[in-house]
C-alpha cells in the first residue's frame, strides 16, 4: 500500500486547476478518477491523513456496513471488483478502508490529493468565472469547477455538555476514533447514544470493559444483522454478476438488490401473509424488513403492524423484562429513523456489568470530573464514548464559507433549510456541484450507488460544458423552487417527517426541521436526472 501522506511537510500551493474536489471518501475518489479521465487538472483536498472518508474516521469497535459488502462496493470497474474479495456479509471498517486504499493504489489517486488539508472557503469570482478555494494550510487555488464530496455523515457532533472540559477520564466520539484503537480493559465506560454507532459498538465495548453504562435518550428499532462469513461460491458468483447487478440496483428504490419490495398493500394481504413476510424478512436480516408490504412506510396503520412485530422480537431478545421495555421504541414509526442492524445488542443488556439509563425524562445535566450526571445522580466512569451522531447532510458543507454570485453566502441561503435543484446544484452558485446533496436519494439508499449516479452525471456534464465551450452551469431559481416543493411533497406522503431524526435535522439544536433527502427512490430519481441531462440540462442555465 502506498504512503498516506502522513507526516508530509506542510506545503502551500496556489495556481489554477480545472476542478477542485473537497473530500476523498468514496465520492471524492471516484470523482477524481472520472475527471482525470476527461483530461482535467484536478486537486482534491481531504482533511484526513488518508482516503476513505467515513471509513477513515469511524474506527470505533464494531463498525461495519449495513448494506451487504457485495453491494456496498464500487460498481464502475470490472477489474477493480475482480481484484477484491470480501470476507463477510457485512464488512467491518478495517476491511472497507483496506478496500478503499486498494482502489486508491489501483487508480493511483493519491498523487492528486492533498491530505490533512481542510477547505475553509470557496468563493465564486464572477468576472473570471472561477472558484477561489482556500484551505487551512494557506493554499489559495482557483478552479472552474468546485465539487463538494464532503459527505453526509462527516461532521461528527459532540453535544454541548457542560463540564466536559473538566472530565478527568478520556472521551471519544465514534466518528473520530483514535487510529491506534482504545483498550477498555478494566475500565468503567459510559456510552451516550443508541443510534447505529452506539448499537454496533456497545456489545463490543462491553466484551472488553469492566462496566458499561448506556445513556439512552431514544430507543431505536434494531434487528439482527445476520452477519456471517461469505461463502467462496457467493464471492465467485458476485464477480460474474456485479456489473449487471449494479444496473439492476439503479432500477430499485434503494439501490439494493438483495431483497425486493413487496408491492401489495397491507390491507390486501391476510394477517398470516403479513406475519410470514415480516418473519421471513426479519430472519433475512437487513433492510428487507421494511419492504414487507407496499404501504409500510406510508400509513400509520400499516407501519404499526411491522412496529409491533419488531417490538415483540426485540422484547423476546432480552431476559430482563424491565430493561427490555426500556429498550423498546414507542415514539416513532419503524423505519423513519435509520433502522439499526446489530450483533447481540439487546442481549448485551442481560449481562451483569451492563446498565441502561433512560435519559428521556431526565437528560444529562453535565459531565463532572468523575463521570456523567443526570437525574441528580453521578455515574462515575473512566471513559465516555459519544455515539451522538453527526450534523448530517449539511454540516460539512456549511462549515465551509461558500459564497456564490454577488458574494451571497450558502449558509444564509440555506438558513431555513437546504435548497437545491436535484441535490446537485443550487441557484446562485454556478459550477458548484454537491455529491449526494440534500434533495437527492443519498442517505436513503445504498450510498455507493447514489454516489456513482451523481459522479457519472457530474462528469458527463463537465464533459458537455468543456466540449461545448460553455463557461458555466447554474440551477435556475424556478427549477430549484419546484424541486424543493416536490421533495417536500413526496416526504409529506410518507411517515418520515414524523420522527425526530437526523434526516430532519432534529438532532442539532437550532437546525431547521426540514426532511432533507429525496424519498422518491434511486430509480425514479435516476430517470429524472437522465432526462434533465438529455434535455441539455433543463432547469439549469448554461452560460456562454
Ligand atoms: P465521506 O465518506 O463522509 O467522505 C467525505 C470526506 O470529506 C471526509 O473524509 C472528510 O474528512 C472530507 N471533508 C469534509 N469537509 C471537508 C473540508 N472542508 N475540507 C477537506 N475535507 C473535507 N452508507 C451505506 O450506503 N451503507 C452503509 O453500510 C453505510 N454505513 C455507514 C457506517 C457509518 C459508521 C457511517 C458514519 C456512515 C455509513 N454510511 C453507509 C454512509 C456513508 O457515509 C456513505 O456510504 C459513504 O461512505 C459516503 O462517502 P462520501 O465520500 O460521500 O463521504
Ligand atoms: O448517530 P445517530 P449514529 N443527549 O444520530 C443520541 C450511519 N451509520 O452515529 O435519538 C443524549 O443515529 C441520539 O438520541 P436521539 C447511519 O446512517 C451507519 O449512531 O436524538 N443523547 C441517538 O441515540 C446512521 O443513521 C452504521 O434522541 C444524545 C444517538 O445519540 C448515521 O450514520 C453505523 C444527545 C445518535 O444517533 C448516524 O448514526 C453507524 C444528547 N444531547 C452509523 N445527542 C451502520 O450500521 C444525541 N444523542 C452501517
Amino acid at each position: 500500500m502506498a504512503a498516506q501522506g502522513e507526516g508530509a511537510p506542510a506545503r502551500t500551493e496556489s495556481g489554477q486547476f480545472d476542478a477542485v474536489i473537497v473530500g476523498a471518501g468514496f465520492a471524492g475518489m471516484y470523482m477524481l478518477h472520472r475527471l482525470r479521465a476527461l483530461g482535467l487538472k484536478v486537486r482534491v483536498y481531504e482533511a484526513g491523513e488518508g482516503v476513505g472518508g467515513t471509513w477513515y474516521w469511524n474506527r470505533y469497535p464494531g463498525a461495519r456496513c449495513d448494506v451487504e459488502s457485495l453491494e456496498y462496493q464500487y460498481g464502475f470497474s470490472d477489474e477493480i471488483q475482480r481484484g477484491w474479495n470480501w470476507s463477510e456479509r457485512y464488512a467491518a471498517q478495517p476491511e472497507i478502508l483496506r478496500y478503499q486504499n486498494y482502489v486508491a493504489d489501483k487508480l493511483d489517486l493519491r498523487r492528486d490529493i492533498r491530505f490533512e488539508t481542510r477547505v475553509i472557503s470557496a468563493a465564486y469570482d464572477e468576472p473570471a468565472g472561477l472558484w477561489a478555494v482556500e484551505t487551512d494550510k494557506g493554499d489559495r487555488v482557483s478552479a472552474r469547477f468546485c465539487i463538494m464530496a464532503t459527505g453526509c455523515l462527516s461532521a461528527a457532533r459532540v453535544p454541548d455538555f457542560k463540564g466536559l472540559e473538566d472530565f478527568g477520564g478520556d472521551w471519544y466520539h465514534t466518528g473520530g476514533w483514535p487510529h491506534e484503537g482504545v483498550d477498555f480493559t478494566g475500565k468503567r465506560v459510559a456510552v451516550v447514544g443508541t443510534g447505529s454507532s452506539g448499537i454496533q459498538s456497545i456489545p463490543v465495548i462491553a466484551a472488553q470493559a469492566k462496566h458499561v453504562t448506556v445513556f439512552q435518550r431514544t430507543a431505536n428499532f434494531t434487528l439482527p444483522a445476520g452477519n456471517r462469513p461469505l461463502k467462496p461460491e457467493e464471492i465467485a458468483r458476485s464477480k460474474e454478476t456485479l456489473l449487471e447487478d449494479r444496473r439492476h440496483a439503479r432500477e430499485t428504490p434503494g439501490g439494493i438488490i438483495c431483497f425486493e419490495y413487496n408491492e401489495a398493500l397491507a390491507e390486501e394481504m391476510t394477517p398470516e401473509a403479513i406475519a410470514n413476510e415480516l418473519e421471513t424478512r426479519w430472519n433475512q436480516g437487513g433492510f428487507a424488513f421494511l419492504g414487507a408490504y407496499g404501504d409500510l412506510m406510508a400509513t400509520h396503520e400499516a407501519n404499526h403492524i411491522a412496529a409491533e412485530f419488531a417490538r415483540a422480537k426485540m422484547r423476546a431478545s432480552v431476559k430482563n423484562k424491565e430493561v427490555a421495555e426500556k429498550l423498546l421504541p414507542f415514539d416513532h414509526p419503524v423505519g423513519v429513523k435509520r433502522l439499526c442492524l446489530d450483533t447481540n445488542y439487546l442481549q448485551t443488556f442481560d449481562e451483569s456489568h451492563v446498565d441502561l439509563v433512560d435519559i428521556r425524562e431526565k437528560p444529562i445535566e453535565r459531565i463532572s470530573k468523575k463521570g456523567v450526571v443526570c437525574g441528580g445522580k453521578e455515574y462515575e466512569v473512566d471513559a465516555i464514548v459519544f455515539a451522538t451522531g453527526f450534523d448530517a447532510m449539511t454540516g460539512a458543507l456549511l462549515s465551509i464559507d461558500i459564497k456564490g454570485r454577488g458574494g451571497a453566502a450558502l449558509r444564509e441561503k440555506w438558513a431555513a433549510g437546504p435548497r437545491t435543484y436535484l441535490g446537485l446544484g443550487s441557484a446562485g452558485f454556478p459550477n458548484l456541484f454537491f455529491i449526494t446533496g440534500p434533495g437527492s436519494p443519498s442517505v436513503l439508499s445504498n450510498m455507493i450507488v447514489s454516489i456513482e449516479q451523481h459522479v457519472d452525471w457530474i462528469a458527463d456534464c463537465v464533459k458537455r460544458l468543456t466540449e461545448g465551450n460553455i463557461r458555466s452551469i447554474e440551477a435556475t431559481k424556478e427549477a430549484e423552487d419546484e424541486w424543493v416543493a416536490h421533495v417536500n411533497e413526496l416526504a409529506s406522503e410518507t411517515l418520515y417527517p414524523q420522527a425526530n431524526s437526523w434526516y430532519m435535522g432534529a438532532n442539532i439544536p437550532g437546525k431547521p426541521r426540514v426532511f432533507m433527502p429525496y424519498t422518491g427512490g434511486v430509480n425514479v430519481y435516476g430517470e429524472k436526472i437522465a432526462e434533465v441531462a438529455a434535455a441539455d440540462y433543463e432547469g439549469f442555465q448554461l452560460g456562454a
